[in-house]
């Protein structure tokens, strides 16, 4: 029997991943654990527990005494937090990372989920269909330090035998729980905006594709992954992970065929550069071929669930 615990249960994957896992594995087998004082709402249907993931000897002690098998590591600061606060973003993906990876070394968890992001890659990478292996000089703290974790997933693997998986997310889109300050943010805050009936400010320049996904998606490929057997699971640093690719402008079209009304007007910021040292799209083959990953939401698809879920009181009640 498994006992899972999701780290960072109450962000914008984490909401979603606990609904999905406590749907297959049952609600008293999955506990969710955040920082936050109080657990999402989403998620009262089972346990919650307030866990700070830099307090290690806290963390070492429950996952010991409440005999948790598997880890799902959430908790981080997202890349456009992450650059205005650089060194607690590497403390936060970094630190919590090895407290979870030592524990699995020492034979307390079976398994660990650990996700990584798009953000690996960097200005020298090959834009276009970019490769699973390929030139990675990441630009940015956040993509600086999923870099460096996915080294130290496979190095654990390789040295210690620690099953532990991961993907490369792309930007991810969803209504159940908000983002939590990255740079693809955008391609959520538009629909709030849309269904509010409000012109929509955008933080990069129209013509910025990068690769995106549907969260229903991205959790059925994190299910699939972590259920696959361990022999298909050859990359140990982490798998990427396609979707659809757009841009501001092929969004806000795909928006306006649905609402006919919707403005969007362009005001590039600091997360612009950011964007611009990701890549367009991304070359998704080696999850296909290992685990069989195929994803089912394409453009409109996503732009129809998203406008008639989208819930604009979600954002006031931040
Ligand atoms: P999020 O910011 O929405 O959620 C992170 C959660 O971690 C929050 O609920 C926060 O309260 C919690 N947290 C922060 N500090 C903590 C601490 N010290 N101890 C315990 N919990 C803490 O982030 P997300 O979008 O759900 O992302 C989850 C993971 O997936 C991150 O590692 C992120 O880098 C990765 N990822 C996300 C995306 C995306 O588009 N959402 C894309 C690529 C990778
Ligand atoms: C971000 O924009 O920081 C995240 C990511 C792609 O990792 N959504």
């Amino acid at each position: 029997m498994s006992k899972i615990l999701v780290i960072g249960a109450g962000g914008q994957i984490g909401t979603e991943l606990v609904l999905a896992l406590r749907k297959l594995k049952g609600n008293q087998a999955v506990i969710a654990a955040d920082v936050k004082d109080t657990c999402p709402s989403l998620l009262a249907e089972g346990p919650y527990v307030k866990m700070d993931i830099l307090d290690r000897e806290l963390v070492r002690g429950y996952i010991i005494n409440n005999a948790i098998t598997e880890v799902y590591l959430l908790a981080a600061l997202l890349s456009a937090t992450a650059e205005k606060n650089p060194d607690f973003a590497w403390k936060l993906n970094m630190e919590g990372l090895f407290t979870i990876l030592d524990l699995a070394k020492e034979g307390h968890l079976s398994k660990i989920f650990w996700p990584s992001s798009i953000a690996v890659f960097g200005p020298t990478t090959p834009m276009d269909n970019t490769p699973q292996h390929t030139i990675m000089e990441p630009s940015t703290v956040y993509g600086i330090s999923k870099q460096a974790g996915e080294r130290w997933c496979e190095y654990y693997f390789n040295k210690f035998s620690v099953d532990v998986r991961s993907i490369r997310y792309p930007g991810l889109i969803s209504y159940k729980s908000l983002p939590g300050g990255g740079t693809t943010d955008y391609a959520v805050d538009i629909f709030y905006k849309a269904k509010a009936r409000e012109k929509f400010t955008c933080f990069l320049k129209e013509d910025t594709a990068l690769p995106m996904m549907f969260m229903d998606d991205a959790i059925n490929a994190t299910i699939q992954l972590m259920e696959a057997p361990s022999e298909n699971v050859k990359i140990r640093s982490a798998y990427n992970l396609g979707g659809i690719s757009f841009t501001p402008k092929t969004i806000s079209a795909a928006i306006k065929k649905v609402m006919p009304d919707f403005e969007i007007v362009y005001q590039p910021d600091f997360r612009q550069a950011i964007a611009d040292s990701w890549p367009n799209s991304i070359d998704d083959s080696y999850a296909e071929k290992d685990w069989g990953w195929k994803h089912q939401f394409d453009l409109d698809a996503m732009v129809k669930v998203m406008l008639e879920n989208v819930n604009v009181e979600l954002v006031a009640a931040k």
